[in-house]
């Protein structure tokens, strides 16, 4: 089996002990002298550079969550002057406003190089036709699959999200080996491709790279079995640099994580206490190369294990399983990060509707939908339909502006959505997973 980068991916512990010190050093120093706002977080816990001295040291440190970028946004923890900064992508935020991510130009190299160890560990080289189906702007996915496919010399076809009939003419007739896209997205298109009339055996694909949301291992072996391909699990969030954190190599147990570059603990979500290794909590990651953005102890919110146990493929670099829940309420709805509160926001901005709503999301035809339950305020609508509609168009075009995504919005009368005496229940998530 290949490995891209065999000097880093196939080091024994101590080796990537010693390199991950040494760059964690330098990032503290980085961002302690060039992010006021980690300067104060540490001046405040009474650390310095100085104060870490190895990977042992970090979680003296610390945490980072969304809200901080929030409350610095766009730029405030970018730790270059922006004449720096050669890219920004973004993704949804917790309400309104999204969470902004910058590189360097040695941060796209950086980015290049883990993809292209993503795309070795799936099985890809030179010789392949990557079909990237996934988005391509602010989201990091197209462009992340792009830089790295570039890198291992493969043929990029970046043809984008969407556009079904086409996607599969061109996977037809380029002759697509690899197909990269979220694994809902992959079945939806096995479907289409078995209605099209299309035999399988005139198509070429035979490996997927997925990822971006939470699959199960009964929807991989669908995938597996609907387009006849190896269905790979790959990792990875904006903050920290996109897609390329981790991924399965062809054994398929388990996401190795590119822990040269960034570093990953898993932590009580509750107590905040770093867990034993094979504990399952929260994942946090430290990036140790970024400069653009460097991140101290980010808090994915994601849910996971660490296993340290050598893997048969040759890399020693640590797996972590498939990721699939999440210490927050974030839906992923065909790809896009969607909170509750970006719903409620947009709710709060206009009259005649009242707080009280529910979030249905469901699967048809491996499509994920959405819609939103509301209650208006019949104080402002006496039994006009024709004000009504126009109320809930207007709903409707302002909720997808923000949120990026189609939604069907449903006017119901006040008290029918049912009132919990505890905690709310706003979403309704009909997916199996
Ligand atoms: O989804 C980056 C990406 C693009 C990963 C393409 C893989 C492929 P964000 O939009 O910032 O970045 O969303 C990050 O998506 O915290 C997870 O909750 C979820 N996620 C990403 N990959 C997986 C996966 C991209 N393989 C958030 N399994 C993360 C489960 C995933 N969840």
């Amino acid at each position: 089996m290949e490995v891209w980068n065999h000097q880093f991916e196939c080091m024994d512990r101590n080796g990537i002990k010693h390199v991950q010190s040494a760059r964690l050093m330098e990032t503290v120093e980085r961002v302690y002298f060039n992010v006021p706002y980690y300067r104060n977080r540490m001046q405040e816990a009474g650390l310095g550079p100085e104060s870490i001295r190895s990977i042992e040291d970090l979680s003296k440190l610390p945490f980072t969550t969304k809200q901080d970028l929030r409350e610095n946004y766009p730029f405030g923890l970018f730790a270059v002057p922006m004449s720096e900064i050669v890219r920004v992508h973004a993704s949804s935020g917790t309400t309104g406003k999204p969470t902004v991510v910058g590189y360097t130009r040695a941060d796209i190299a950086t980015w290049s190089e883990v993809m292209a160890r993503t795309l070795t560990c799936a099985g890809a080289d030179r010789n392949d036709f990557i079909q990237i189906a996934y988005g391509y702007g602010l989201f990091t996915g197209g462009l992340g699959l792009h830089y790295g496919g570039e890198k291992i010399g493969a043929s990029v076809i970046p043809i984008s999200g969407g556009n079904t009939t086409r996607q599969i003419q061109l996977m037809h007739d380029f002759g697509s080996t690899v197909l990269a896209c979220t694994p809902s997205y992959a079945l939806y298109l096995a479907e289409a491709i078995t209605e099209s009339g299309i035999n399988r055996d005139e198509l070429k694909l035979r490996i997927g790279v997925f990822g971006a949301e939470p699959w199960t291992e009964n929807m991989r072996r669908e995938i597996e079995d609907k387009l006849r391909i190896k269905a790979i699990d790959i990792y990875g969030l904006s903050e920290v640099i996109g897609p390329g954190v981790a991924s399965e190599c062809q054994e398929q147990e388990g996401l190795h994580v590119n822990e040269d570059h960034f570093y990953p603990e898993v932590i009580d979500p509750k107590t905040l206490e770093v867990l034993p290794p094979g504990s399952t909590g929260e994942l946090v990651f430290t990036t140790l190369t970024k400069e653009g953005l460097p991140m101290i102890r980010y808090r994915t919110r994601d849910l996971t294990r660490l296993n340290f146990e050598r893997c048969k493929c040759g890399r020693t670099m640590v797996r972590m399983d498939k990721c699939l829940g999440r210490s927050d309420d974030m839906l992923i709805i065909r790809g896009v990060n969607l909170f509750p509160s970006q719903v409620e926001s947009v709710l709060l901005e206009m009259g005649g509707i009242k707080p009280h709503y529910l979030l249905i999301v469901d699967r048809v035809n491996n499509l994920d939908t959405l819609e939103l339950k509301v209650e208006v305020d019949e104080v402002f609508f006496p039994d006009r339909i024709s004000q009504l509609e126009e109320l809930r168009q207007r709903l409707q075009v302002n909720l997808e502006n923000s949120l990026g995504l189609g939604i069907k919005v449903t006017l119901v009368e006040s008290k029918a959505i049912e009132r919990s005496e505890g905690k709310a229940k706003r979403v309704i998530d009909n997916r199996k997973f």
